[in-house]
């Protein structure tokens, strides 16, 4: 398998999740201003909405979208329950987080990292953001993840997100939950293997 990625980019979230399922993969690196990959290659050949993470299969098949990418993912290694079974009911709760955690929280970053919006774009967006952290966190004081006391590839997708706070002056410490959640998180080995390889790749240029 080859993941396209970008260093810190939303690519994060299944890099983390391929390195806590042990699966091997390829992490191939794209300039996402170019739409280029490392060797020069053109991106949109591969995907050509042009924007990670994108997913190859060995077979050639090309999977889109976060949320599709992950769940794929966690179904290829289910015995380390990073997704409940198609069709459970816990299955369609990680989804509602994923869709949730797409919308409400990753689209809404989006804005803040185009430097043509005012102020009072930014400014609305991070209002709406705090709201939907002031949501979550009380959840979080009590469990340690999204859907309970086991790790999915939804937190996978909240801690990559979450992590663009610092870019925006937006200190997590205002949500108790969230903070402790994104110190979990980092914590786990898969996850800081991930952050580690993603801020060589960086340094690298
Ligand atoms: N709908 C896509 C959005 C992915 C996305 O927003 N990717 C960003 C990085 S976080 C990107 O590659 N942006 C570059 C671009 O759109 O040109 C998903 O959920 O996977």
């Amino acid at each position: 398998m080859k993941l396209y990625f970008s260093p810190g980019a939303c690519s994060l979230s299944p890099h983390i999740v391929l390195r806590e399922l042990g699966l091997p993969f390829e992490a191939i690196k794209v300039d996402l201003a170019t739409k280029t990959t490392a060797d020069g290659a053109d991106f949109k050949a591969v995907n050509p909405k042009g924007y990670v993470p994108t997913l190859q299969l060995d077979n050639g098949e090309i999977l889109t979208e976060g949320p599709a990418i992950v769940q794929y993912l966690a179904d290829q290694a289910p015995d380390k329950k990073l997704a409940p079974a198609n069709g459970t009911w816990e299955r369609y709760r990680l989804q509602e987080w994923l869709n949730f955690i797409s919308t409400e929280i990753h689209k809404q970053f989006s804005p803040l990292f185009n430097a043509a919006n005012p102020d009072s774009v930014k400014d609305a967006q991070k209002t709406k953001l705090a709201q939907r952290f002031a949501e979550i966190s009380p959840l979080l004081e009590k469990q340690d993840y999204l859907t309970g006391s086991q790790f999915s590839v939804a937190d996978a997708y909240l801690f990559t997100v979450l992590g663009w706070s610092k870019y925006f002056h937006i200190d997590l410490n205002q949500w108790q939950g969230i903070a402790k959640f994104v110190e979990r998180v980092a914590a786990r080995p898969a996850v800081a293997e991930a952050l580690e390889f993603e801020a060589q790749v960086k340094k690298a240029g």
